[in-house]
């Protein structure tokens, strides 16, 4: 059995079995760890779902901002904005199937016997391996409960408080742990959140940093798997974190780690999400115009 993480999917299934072809995946010995963002912005939002929901047994998989808008939109809390690619999976016939299969998903994922986790955007460096995950557990209960489900959503949207504080109740308390886990990149080492910041580790605000790059942080020793971020490109120079966000839906690739041995492997894209042809340098005929010039 091997595990496999890969990065932001978001409706890009091409380059997705290109990769599980690559290792021969198999669903009924393999597992496969999504780090979110499954659909939106890419070409095949709902085929992706499709797929990912006939291997479900084999998935682990938590969600990321893009998926949470989905059950939004949904759940009519909110509108379609105009880049969203998530009609087809609206009007999709077996769209309550799908939509209740992604809600069922976590926050955060923690394989307690390889001491790993598994969060789309990251951990706030304030908080423990242990006040994560009941963090995680408490927007969970909201997102699992038919009662709770519609009112987290409708107060989900926000960038505050931008900092987390035990004190917090109700929607504002579960929409800053919904920000650390899906949309954070930059915060303080207190964890204030920046939430405009979107480009490299070197372009931080002064004052803030990459959650992950804080000295005081106190999950150090565990092992993060995450994505969201595709301006990192995959590369993030920090022991034990890794990120899988190389920008599939972007002209970049789609990344694939073996948990096990940390070996990547990555099935580049064109800028509409597809796999990209090999082009053979040696045949003029595949250059682009200007090379041949
Ligand atoms: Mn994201």
């Amino acid at each position: 059995m091997a595990v496999y993480a890969v990065g932001d999917l978001q409706g890009c299934l091409e380059p997705l079995q290109c990769l599980l072809k690559q290792v021969a995946f198999d669903p009924a010995k393999d597992r496969l760890w999504l780090v979110g963002d499954l659909v939106n912005r890419g070409p095949q939002s709902l085929e992706t779902l499709r797929f990912l929901y006939s291997i479900r047994e084999s998935l682990v998989c938590v969600l990321g901002n893009h998926d949470l808008h989905l059950l939004a939109v949904g759940q009519n809390i909110e509108r379609l904005k105009k880049a969203d690619t998530l009609r087809e999976i609206l009007e999709a016939p077996d769209r309550n199937e799908l939509l209740e299969w992604l809600r069922q998903q976590k926050l955060m994922h923690y394989d307690e016997q390889r001491e790993i986790v598994l969060v789309h955007a990251g951990i706030p460096p304030q908080w423990t391996l242990k006040k994560a995950l009941k963090c995680a557990a408490e927007v969970e209960v909201a997102l699992h409960d038919d009662n709770l489900f519609a009112p987290y959503l409708d107060g989900m949207y926000g960038n505050e408080p931008l900092k987390w504080d035990s004190d917090l109740t109700g929607t504002a308390r579960l929409r800053v742990i919904t920000n650390y886990f899906t949309r954070m990149r930059f915060c303080t080492r207190e964890g204030k959140l920046d939430l405009k910041g979107k480009e490299g580790i070197d372009t931080a605000p002064p004052g803030y940093a990459p959650w992950f790059r804080h000295k005081e942080r106190k999950t150090k020793g565990l092992k993060i798997i995450f994505g969201h971020w595709a301006a990192l490109e995959g590369q993030c120079n920090e022991q034990g974190i890794f990120a899988l966000d190389t920008g599939c839906v972007w002209g970049g690739a789609l990344t694939l780690l073996n948990v096990d041995t940390g070996e990547r492997l990555q099935c580049k894209c064109d800028t509409q999400g597809r796999v990209k042809p090999h082009v053979a340098p040696s045949d003029p005929e595949q250059l682009p115009a200007t090379a041949k010039r």
